[in-house]
């Protein structure tokens, strides 16, 4: 019996060590990310992923960190008069209990005065920054843009 106590008391102890982290876990759930391969002679990419908001309310991204570019953006592609343009955005709004997908032609994470040429087999560390304080740790694969033959599907 009384190693059965010691035992909770760690556990509740440890617990308390890392109460946020636990919490925001359930909050967002991130799949499918990946950081688009440059051309030659490109300084500029784009960081692709799909948010999960599994809460009631809505989650704002704020920012994303990394040290792979000099500046990071979050931006989308809106339609300005039948031409396409890539746009700033102040956040990228999850809906409540509803996904987001970031990709080619639609929102992206716009990384700029990239350091090195990435190629695929890289993977690039980020830090995702959300409305209220919750941060996310992501690794992202490099990956190329898709082939014609698999976005003809799409
Ligand atoms: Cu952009």
């Amino acid at each position: 019996m009384k190693m059965l106590i010691s035992s909770a008391l760690l556990l509740s102890s440890l617990f308390i060590a890392t109460p946020t982290l636990a919490c925001d876990d359930h909050k967002l759930e991130i799949s499918d990310s990946y950081v688009r391969e440059m051309p030659p002679a490109s300084k500029n990419t784009a960081a692709y992923m799909q948010l999960k908001n599994t809460t009631d309310k809505p989650l704002k991204l704020l920012e994303v960190q990394s040290d792979i570019a000099k500046k990071i953006e979050l931006h989308n592609i809106v339609n300005v008069d039948g031409v396409l343009k890539m746009q700033p955005q102040p956040y990228i709004e999850i809906a409540a209990n509803n996904s987001l997908i970031l990709k080619p032609g639609s929102y992206h994470v716009m990384m700029m005065g990239v350091k090195r040429q990435l190629k695929q087999g890289e993977e690039v560390k980020m830090t995702l920054k959300f409305e209220g304080g919750m941060t996310r740790e992501l690794t992202a694969p490099v990956q190329p843009i898709m082939p014609k033959s698999a976005k003809a599907g799409s």
